[in-house]
């Protein structure tokens, strides 16, 4: 196994690499922060498992960063926090290969923070604001240059599918243990048919959207507070905003960690709710049509019964997709999710109400 600062010397053969940290909570890539004599960056090893074409990747990553720059520049925004800037491997390419294993470098975004778990409400408002620009920005971009970078990723019948099938491979031997959780899923298989059909005869529009809008996806600057930078552009293909809205709204909903092994702190806070649509909408609402927001209260159940989902899935499938730190990790995070969609499904009509009053 070679030492991941020869990596980072390999990327930057004319710097002196002063150190090489990780950094963050990612679930999918290995990500490091690397100091050198002349700047810091942000070097990622890509999970070449789950990301397959990483040229088209790569690729999506420059046009989408390339256009998100152009807009803060007529804006007069600062265009080297408004996105994310990758470096050129010394060969060109946008991707450094060390030994097969392929790494990626952004400029590290100094001077700013992500947030794992949600404190107050008025961050929670500015991550709104932060997606929903993310969505006005990407509204005049051309969807068909970006490469589906995974397939069916918010897919949540073909999710339901590959739920099922963890189910019966039961790979791990643990499919006794949560029959709960599998019926827990069962009973809202309908429900999962709601956007995908709906996106399949054309009544809901595609978006170019982010689709990963966890929490820490977004970062803050740490002398303003404000969000500074969206970040993790891995998944940024045609979608839904109802994907975006919901998988915030998962995240930062609750005062809760994604992994709360003590459920009764799992909560779904409406204060919280509001503040997102509030910040999210009052960036985005004109462009929305009334299908988008007669779906929107949805979006939070879907988002977050898809993510448990996946995550009873990996627990049955041997723990292979998602990072863990602990036996059972996955299975804590799934409790977590399902937990928030009961809580979810009881308050639709205080939803409905919150979105009516932002959508206006
Ligand atoms: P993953 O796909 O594994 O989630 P991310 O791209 O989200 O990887 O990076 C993981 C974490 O690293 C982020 O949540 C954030 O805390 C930190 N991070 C990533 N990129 C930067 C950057 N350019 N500047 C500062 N911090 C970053
Ligand atoms: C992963 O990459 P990260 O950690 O930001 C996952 C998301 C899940 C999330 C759950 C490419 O996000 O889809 O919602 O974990 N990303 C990918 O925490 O699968
Ligand atoms: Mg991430």
């Amino acid at each position: 196994m070679y030492d991941i600062k020869n990596v980072a010397q390999a990327f930057f053969p004319n710097e002196s690499i002063i150190s090489v940290d990780p950094l963050g909570n990612g679930h999918i890539n290995s990500t490091f922060l690397v100091t050198t004599n002349i700047n810091k960056y942000t070097m990622q090893k890509i999970n070449t498992s789950i990301f397959k074409d990483v040229d088209g990747l790569m690729a999506n990553v420059q046009a989408v960063t390339h256009h998100i720059r152009d807009m803060a520049r007529q804006s007069g925004i600062d265009p080297t926090r408004a996105t994310l800037h990758f470096m050129l491997a010394p060969d060109g390419n946008r991707y450094l290969n060390y030994e097969g294993d392929i790494f990626r470098a952004y400029i590290y975004i100094d001077n700013a923070y992500s947030i794992e778990k949600m404190e107050n409400a008025e961050d929670f408002y500015q991550a709104g604001i932060a997606f929903g620009k993310f969505a006005n920005d990407l509204s005049g971009f051309d969807a068909s240059v970006l490469t589906e970078t995974i397939k069916n990723f918010h897919n949540t019948v073909s999710r339901y599918n590959d739920f099922e099938k963890a189910v019966s491979d039961n790979i791990s031997g643990r499919r006794d243990e949560v029959q709960e959780e599998i019926e827990f899923v069962r009973q809202r298989k309908e429900f999962t048919h709601m956007f995908v059909d709906r996106l399949n005869d054309g009544s809901l529009p595609v978006r170019v959207t982010h689709n990963d809008t966890k929490l820490n996806n977004v970062l803050f600057d740490k002398d303003t507070n404000l969000p500074t930078t969206v970040i993790d552009l891995d998944t940024v293909m045609p979608g839904s905003y109802l994907y975006d809205f919901g998988d915030a709204m998962r995240s930062g909903s609750t005062h809760a960690a994604e992994d709360e092994k003590d459920l009764s702190l799992v909560d779904f806070d409406l204060g919280l709710y509001e503040a997102f649509t509030k910040g999210y909408l009052s960036m985005c609402k004109d462009s929305l049509t009334e299908t988008e927001i007669e779906l929107l209260p949805y979006a939070s159940i879907m988002l977050t019964l898809e993510c448990g989902m996946r995550f009873l899935g990996d627990h049955l499938n041997g723990d292979t997709y998602f990072k863990i730190h602990r036996e059972g990790h996955n299975l804590d995070r799934c409790r977590t999710q399902f937990k928030l969609v009961s809580l979810m499904e009881q308050n639709v009509d205080n939803m409905k109400a919150i979105i009516e009053k932002y959508a206006k």
